[in-house]
Protein backbone atom coordinates (compact mmCIF):
# COMPACT_ATOMS: atom_id res chain seq x y z
CA UNK A 1 0.00 0.00 0.00
CA UNK A 2 1.24 3.32 -0.69
CA UNK A 3 1.67 5.90 1.99
CA UNK A 4 -1.13 8.32 0.11
CA UNK A 5 -3.46 5.01 0.89
CA UNK A 6 -2.57 5.17 3.96
CA UNK A 7 -3.02 8.44 4.59
CA UNK A 8 -6.57 8.70 3.01
CA UNK A 9 -7.27 5.76 5.30
CA UNK A 10 -6.04 7.21 8.64
CA UNK A 11 -8.03 10.18 7.62
CA UNK A 12 -11.23 8.97 6.76
CA UNK A 13 -11.03 6.41 10.13
CA UNK A 14 -10.36 9.41 12.35
CA UNK A 15 -6.82 8.66 13.76
CA UNK A 16 -5.59 12.18 13.21
CA UNK A 17 -6.21 13.95 16.82
CA UNK A 18 -4.62 17.25 17.52
CA UNK A 19 -2.52 18.15 20.99
CA UNK A 20 -2.29 21.30 22.25
CA UNK A 21 0.74 23.15 23.73
CA UNK A 22 0.02 26.02 26.10
CA UNK A 23 1.71 29.82 25.57
CA UNK A 24 2.17 32.09 28.22
CA UNK A 25 3.34 35.49 28.59
CA UNK A 26 6.03 36.25 31.22
CA UNK A 27 5.24 39.07 32.71
CA UNK A 28 2.58 38.54 33.89
CA UNK A 29 2.58 34.86 33.53
CA UNK A 30 -0.77 34.15 32.20
CA UNK A 31 -1.76 31.21 29.51
CA UNK A 32 -2.57 33.25 26.33
CA UNK A 33 -2.73 30.33 23.71
CA UNK A 34 -1.72 27.52 21.81
CA UNK A 35 -0.70 25.57 19.16
CA UNK A 36 -2.14 23.05 17.98
CA UNK A 37 0.69 19.49 17.04
CA UNK A 38 -1.21 16.74 14.57
CA UNK A 39 -0.77 13.23 15.69
CA UNK A 40 -1.49 9.96 14.26
CA UNK A 41 -3.51 7.58 16.30
CA UNK A 42 -2.05 4.46 14.19
CA UNK A 43 -3.72 1.25 14.86
CA UNK A 44 -1.16 -0.93 15.40
CA UNK A 45 1.62 1.26 15.75
CA UNK A 46 -0.14 3.61 18.45
CA UNK A 47 0.00 7.09 18.92
CA UNK A 48 2.72 8.63 16.22
CA UNK A 49 4.36 11.42 16.49
CA UNK A 50 4.69 13.89 13.39
CA UNK A 51 8.28 13.71 13.54
CA UNK A 52 7.95 10.50 11.93
CA UNK A 53 5.32 11.16 9.36
CA UNK A 54 5.16 14.94 8.81
CA UNK A 55 7.47 15.63 6.24
CA UNK A 56 6.14 12.63 3.90
CA UNK A 57 2.69 13.70 4.91
CA UNK A 58 3.63 17.48 3.93
CA UNK A 59 4.55 16.22 -0.14
CA UNK A 60 1.44 13.92 -0.75
CA UNK A 61 -1.52 15.19 -2.42
CA UNK A 62 -3.62 14.31 0.81
CA UNK A 63 -1.67 17.53 2.47
CA UNK A 64 -3.81 20.16 1.36
CA UNK A 65 -7.27 18.50 2.61
CA UNK A 66 -5.58 17.42 6.09
CA UNK A 67 -4.31 21.30 6.50
CA UNK A 68 -7.98 22.34 6.30
CA UNK A 69 -8.98 19.57 8.76
CA UNK A 70 -6.37 20.49 11.24
CA UNK A 71 -7.55 24.30 10.78
CA UNK A 72 -10.80 23.86 11.37
CA UNK A 73 -10.33 21.41 14.25
CA UNK A 74 -8.42 23.86 15.74
CA UNK A 75 -10.45 27.13 15.06
CA UNK A 76 -13.65 24.54 16.77
CA UNK A 77 -11.33 24.32 19.87
CA UNK A 78 -10.36 27.66 20.21
CA UNK A 79 -13.77 29.05 19.83
CA UNK A 80 -14.85 26.75 23.05
CA UNK A 81 -11.24 28.30 25.02
CA UNK A 82 -11.93 31.23 24.46
CA UNK A 83 -15.20 31.20 27.23
CA UNK A 84 -12.22 30.80 29.68
CA UNK A 85 -9.87 33.07 28.11
CA UNK A 86 -11.49 35.54 26.20
CA UNK A 87 -7.94 36.70 23.97
CA UNK A 88 -6.84 33.30 23.84
CA UNK A 89 -5.09 32.59 20.46
CA UNK A 90 -4.64 29.34 18.30
CA UNK A 91 -1.34 28.98 16.11
CA UNK A 92 -1.72 26.13 13.54
CA UNK A 93 0.94 25.17 11.32
CA UNK A 94 0.72 25.28 7.42
CA UNK A 95 1.64 22.80 4.93
CA UNK A 96 3.72 24.82 2.27
CA UNK A 97 1.24 22.73 -0.49
CA UNK A 98 -2.04 24.96 1.30
CA UNK A 99 -0.47 27.68 -0.76
CA UNK A 100 -0.52 26.00 -3.79
CA UNK A 101 -3.52 24.22 -3.77
CA UNK A 102 -6.60 26.77 -4.18
CA UNK A 103 -7.19 29.82 -2.49
CA UNK A 104 -6.22 29.61 1.05
CA UNK A 105 -7.60 33.06 2.28
CA UNK A 106 -10.92 31.35 1.63
CA UNK A 107 -10.22 28.03 2.98
CA UNK A 108 -9.06 30.38 6.42
CA UNK A 109 -12.00 32.56 6.22
CA UNK A 110 -14.45 29.96 5.59
CA UNK A 111 -13.28 27.93 9.07
CA UNK A 112 -13.89 31.23 10.96
CA UNK A 113 -16.79 32.05 9.50
CA UNK A 114 -18.06 27.89 10.02
CA UNK A 115 -16.56 28.13 13.35
CA UNK A 116 -17.51 31.71 14.60
CA UNK A 117 -13.77 32.09 15.92
CA UNK A 118 -12.77 35.98 15.15
CA UNK A 119 -9.66 36.36 12.71
CA UNK A 120 -7.48 38.08 15.19
CA UNK A 121 -7.96 34.49 17.76
CA UNK A 122 -6.32 32.70 14.83
CA UNK A 123 -2.69 32.62 13.76
CA UNK A 124 -0.93 30.73 11.12
CA UNK A 125 2.26 29.11 11.54
CA UNK A 126 4.53 29.48 7.92
CA UNK A 127 8.21 28.59 7.68
CA UNK A 128 10.90 31.37 6.16
CA UNK A 129 11.53 28.82 3.38
CA UNK A 130 7.99 28.63 1.91
CA UNK A 131 8.92 32.50 0.85
CA UNK A 132 12.37 31.45 -0.70
CA UNK A 133 10.99 31.17 -4.51
CA UNK A 134 9.69 34.98 -3.65
CA UNK A 135 6.65 33.70 -5.82
CA UNK A 136 4.05 36.66 -5.80
CA UNK A 137 1.19 34.39 -5.21
CA UNK A 138 2.13 33.45 -1.79
CA UNK A 139 2.90 36.95 -1.26
CA UNK A 140 -0.96 37.93 -2.04
CA UNK A 141 -2.09 35.18 -0.69
CA UNK A 142 -0.19 36.36 2.97
CA UNK A 143 -1.47 39.57 2.42
CA UNK A 144 -4.95 38.59 2.01
CA UNK A 145 -4.81 36.73 4.57
CA UNK A 146 -3.50 39.34 7.17
CA UNK A 147 -6.17 41.49 5.50
CA UNK A 148 -8.64 39.19 7.30
CA UNK A 149 -6.90 39.94 10.64
CA UNK A 150 -5.39 36.64 11.17
CA UNK A 151 -1.90 36.61 12.19
CA UNK A 152 0.67 35.38 10.89
CA UNK A 153 4.04 33.90 12.55
CA UNK A 154 7.63 32.73 11.16
CA UNK A 155 7.90 29.23 12.87
CA UNK A 156 11.40 28.25 13.73
CA UNK A 157 12.96 31.78 13.54
CA UNK A 158 16.44 31.98 12.35
CA UNK A 159 17.09 29.19 11.15
CA UNK A 160 15.69 29.19 7.36
CA UNK A 161 17.25 30.73 4.21
CA UNK A 162 15.46 33.71 4.37
CA UNK A 163 17.21 37.01 4.24
CA UNK A 164 15.94 39.77 6.51
CA UNK A 165 14.67 41.63 3.68
CA UNK A 166 11.72 39.89 3.74
CA UNK A 167 10.78 41.21 7.37
CA UNK A 168 10.15 44.23 5.68
CA UNK A 169 8.40 43.16 2.43
CA UNK A 170 6.14 40.12 4.19
CA UNK A 171 3.25 41.15 6.74
CA UNK A 172 4.08 38.86 9.57
CA UNK A 173 3.04 39.85 12.68
CA UNK A 174 5.02 37.75 15.28
CA UNK A 175 8.63 36.08 14.83
CA UNK A 176 8.82 32.48 16.87
CA UNK A 177 12.44 32.17 18.26
CA UNK A 178 13.72 28.24 17.40
CA UNK A 179 14.28 25.87 20.33
CA UNK A 180 18.07 25.43 19.01
CA UNK A 181 18.78 29.40 19.97
CA UNK A 182 16.57 28.85 23.00
CA UNK A 183 18.59 25.44 24.26
CA UNK A 184 22.01 27.02 25.31
CA UNK A 185 20.78 30.21 25.81
CA UNK A 186 22.16 31.02 29.30
CA UNK A 187 25.29 28.96 29.24
CA UNK A 188 26.18 30.49 25.11
CA UNK A 189 27.04 34.05 25.20
CA UNK A 190 26.26 33.50 21.26
CA UNK A 191 23.09 31.94 21.12
CA UNK A 192 21.73 34.89 23.75
CA UNK A 193 23.27 37.25 21.20
CA UNK A 194 20.94 35.59 18.40
CA UNK A 195 18.05 35.95 20.69
CA UNK A 196 18.69 39.52 21.74
CA UNK A 197 18.86 40.19 17.84
CA UNK A 198 15.90 38.45 16.90
CA UNK A 199 13.96 40.92 19.78
CA UNK A 200 15.32 43.80 18.45
CA UNK A 201 14.27 42.71 14.95
CA UNK A 202 10.59 41.99 16.26
CA UNK A 203 10.69 45.60 18.11
CA UNK A 204 11.71 47.60 15.31
CA UNK A 205 9.55 45.69 12.86
CA UNK A 206 6.60 46.33 15.41
CA UNK A 207 6.43 42.39 15.28
CA UNK A 208 6.10 40.14 18.48
CA UNK A 209 8.22 37.44 19.32
CA UNK A 210 7.58 34.19 21.26
CA UNK A 211 10.43 32.04 22.53
CA UNK A 212 10.17 27.96 21.84
CA UNK A 213 11.64 25.30 23.70
CA UNK A 214 12.08 26.61 27.28
CA UNK A 215 13.07 23.88 29.47
CA UNK A 216 14.34 25.66 32.52
CA UNK A 217 13.73 28.40 34.53
CA UNK A 218 17.07 29.55 33.66
CA UNK A 219 16.07 30.27 29.92
CA UNK A 220 13.24 31.57 31.32
CA UNK A 221 14.43 34.02 33.64
CA UNK A 222 16.98 34.89 31.02
CA UNK A 223 14.14 35.46 28.55
CA UNK A 224 11.63 37.63 30.89
CA UNK A 225 15.42 39.64 31.63
CA UNK A 226 15.02 40.49 27.85
CA UNK A 227 11.92 41.35 27.70
CA UNK A 228 10.23 38.77 25.52
CA UNK A 229 6.69 38.47 25.88
CA UNK A 230 6.16 35.27 25.49
CA UNK A 231 7.13 32.01 25.87
CA UNK A 232 6.23 28.00 24.99
CA UNK A 233 8.10 24.96 25.97
CA UNK A 234 7.99 21.70 28.29
CA UNK A 235 8.78 23.98 31.31
CA UNK A 236 5.32 25.67 31.37
CA UNK A 237 3.66 22.47 29.42
CA UNK A 238 4.21 19.59 26.69
CA UNK A 239 1.63 19.30 23.96
CA UNK A 240 -1.85 17.33 25.40
CA UNK A 241 -4.90 15.83 24.42
CA UNK A 242 -7.88 18.77 24.77
CA UNK A 243 -8.81 17.15 27.71
CA UNK A 244 -5.94 17.38 29.77
CA UNK A 245 -5.12 20.91 28.31
CA UNK A 246 -8.20 21.92 30.09
CA UNK A 247 -7.89 20.07 33.37
CA UNK A 248 -3.96 21.41 33.51
CA UNK A 249 -3.94 24.20 31.96
CA UNK A 250 -7.46 25.93 31.43
CA UNK A 251 -8.93 25.13 34.79
CA UNK A 252 -6.02 27.38 36.40
CA UNK A 253 -5.96 30.17 33.73
O1 LIG B 1 4.93 17.89 18.13
P1 LIG B 1 6.06 18.00 17.55
O2 LIG B 1 6.74 16.71 17.64
O3 LIG B 1 4.78 17.91 17.99
O4 LIG B 1 6.00 18.34 15.95
C1 LIG B 1 7.06 17.97 15.10
C2 LIG B 1 7.04 18.75 13.82
O5 LIG B 1 5.82 18.55 13.10
C3 LIG B 1 7.16 20.25 14.01
O6 LIG B 1 8.08 20.71 13.04
C4 LIG B 1 5.83 20.80 13.72
O7 LIG B 1 5.89 22.09 13.15
C5 LIG B 1 5.25 19.78 12.75
N1 LIG B 1 3.80 19.72 12.92
C6 LIG B 1 3.17 19.28 14.02
N2 LIG B 1 1.85 19.39 13.89
C7 LIG B 1 1.64 19.94 12.67
C8 LIG B 1 0.47 20.32 11.95
O8 LIG B 1 -0.66 20.22 12.44
N3 LIG B 1 0.63 20.82 10.70
C9 LIG B 1 1.87 20.99 10.15
N4 LIG B 1 1.94 21.51 8.93
N5 LIG B 1 3.00 20.65 10.80
C10 LIG B 1 2.89 20.14 12.04
O1 LIG C 1 8.39 23.12 14.33
P1 LIG C 1 7.44 23.48 15.43
O2 LIG C 1 8.04 24.54 16.27
O3 LIG C 1 6.05 23.76 15.00
O4 LIG C 1 7.37 22.21 16.37
C1 LIG C 1 7.04 22.21 17.65
C2 LIG C 1 7.82 21.02 18.14
O5 LIG C 1 8.59 21.35 19.29
C3 LIG C 1 6.95 19.86 18.52
O6 LIG C 1 7.62 18.71 18.16
C4 LIG C 1 6.92 19.97 20.03
O7 LIG C 1 6.59 18.76 20.63
C5 LIG C 1 8.34 20.41 20.29
N1 LIG C 1 8.57 21.08 21.56
C6 LIG C 1 7.72 21.91 22.18
N2 LIG C 1 8.25 22.37 23.34
C7 LIG C 1 9.49 21.84 23.43
C8 LIG C 1 10.54 21.95 24.40
O8 LIG C 1 10.45 22.65 25.40
N3 LIG C 1 11.66 21.24 24.15
C9 LIG C 1 11.82 20.46 23.04
N4 LIG C 1 12.97 19.81 22.91
N5 LIG C 1 10.85 20.35 22.11
C10 LIG C 1 9.70 21.02 22.30
MN1 LIG D 1 5.11 25.56 14.96
NA1 LIG E 1 8.91 26.00 15.77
Amino acid sequence: RSFEKELKRAFIQNEFELFYQPQFSTDPRRLTGAEALIRWRHPDRGLLSPISFIDILSHKPSAPEIGEWILRTACQQAVKWRKNVPDFTMGVNLFEAQFRNGDLPSVVEKALTDTGLPAVALELEIVENILLHDDLNTLRMLKDLRALGVGLAFDDYGTGFASLSLLKRFPVSRLKIDRTFVRDADIDPEDEAVIRAILFLGRSFGMEVIAEGVETEAQFRLLRQMDCHHVQGYLFGKPVSPELFEQDFLAAA
